[in-house]
């Protein structure tokens, strides 16, 4: 039976319920993390959880519980679940409250673990590579949503997959409003361009993504340059290799983008290093649950 950690303590999946009137649901109101665990160890453990003390921070959230209690949430999940390899969906709602807006009515914050298996990317994706495009949905402005924001309104998003699934494609890349590519609707966007490996900014609209951050980790010990730029689609198009990453992702290497083959039209060599590197680090980096 699956357990589910829900306030503090650990329910039975069946009890483990949420008030129509939590501002999570009625609003969307509300920070998630989405973490792997491999072979028993949670990756980048303390990241996540930065990032969502940062995101709580950013709309007036007080999570109720400290970075170490947190921590030890998500390992007591995975070890009720015997989970060793999985997904874990770390979620703190506003609460319950009335019908409104305001966040004055909801006084409690909800967290609730979910450790779960995860539906990998079939093996296909990263030996021939996906094939994508641009959608006209554009990427939330950050004056209006900071896409740096890990939160529970994903409407943007959804809406750019919903385009990209029409089409018969299974990812997107999203333009920000001024026209650059700012990211996936749930990974970051990486050009390979000159042997110099190009993502852009936080301020071009991407989420800081944990993986993200591990690939340039990995570009410097590498010493391959990574740096951050503005890219046009035409900076994609022309780019010798394109790679996605995330945390359910990984590092999936792109070969078409808007009908235009990416280099060989097949994953790229540098591409293969940053994959390579990445598995081997989530085996020897994280938290023993
Ligand atoms: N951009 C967006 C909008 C995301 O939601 C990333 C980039 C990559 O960030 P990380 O930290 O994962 O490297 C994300 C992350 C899912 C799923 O269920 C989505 C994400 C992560 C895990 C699972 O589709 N998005």
């Amino acid at each position: 039976m699956m357990k589910i950690f829900l306030n503090d303590s650990l329910v039975e999946r069946e009890d483990a319920k949420v008030s129509v009137f939590d501002h999570g649901l009625l609003y969307g109101d509300g920070i998630f993390e989405g973490i792997r665990i491999y072979d028993g160890c949670v990756f980048k453990l303390e990241e996540h959880l930065e990032r969502l003390e940062y995101s709580a921070k950013a709309i007036m959230l007080n999570i109720p519980m400290s970075r170490e209690e947190l921590s030890k949430a998500v390992c007591e999940t995975c070890r009720a679940n015997n989970l060793r390899d999985g997904y874990i969906r770390l979620i703190v709602t506003r609460g319950e409250g009335s019908l409104g807006l305001s966040i004055h009515s909801c006084k409690q914050p909800m967290v609730i673990i979910i450790a779960d298996t995860i539906q990998l990317y079939p093996p296909e994706f990263y030996k021939d590579g996906l094939k994508i495009i641009t959608v006209p949905t554009r990427r939330c402005n950050p004056a209006a949503l900071p896409p740096t924001v890990k939160s529970l309104n994903y409407l943007n998003n959804i809406l750019a997959k919903i385009e990209a699934q029409h089409l018969g494609y299974h990812e997107a890349i999203m333009l920000n409003d001024q026209g650059y590519v700012a990211e996936c609707t749930g990974d970051n966007v990486f050009v390979v361009h000159k042997g110099e490996v190009i993502t852009p900014s936080a301020s071009a609209g991407a989420l800081k993504g944990i993986t993200r951050d591990a690939v340039i980790a990995i570009g410097e010990e590498l010493g391959i340059p990574v740096r951050e730029a503005n890219l046009t689609r035409y900076d994609v198009w022309i780019a010798e290799e394109l790679f996605l990453t995330g945390t359910a992702a990984e590092v999936v290497p792109i070969v078409e983008v808007d009908a235009r083959p990416i280099g060989e039209g097949k994953p790229g060599p540098i591409t293969g290093r940053f994959l390579e590197v990445f598995r081997r680090i989530v085996r020897e980096q994280g938290t023993h649950i």
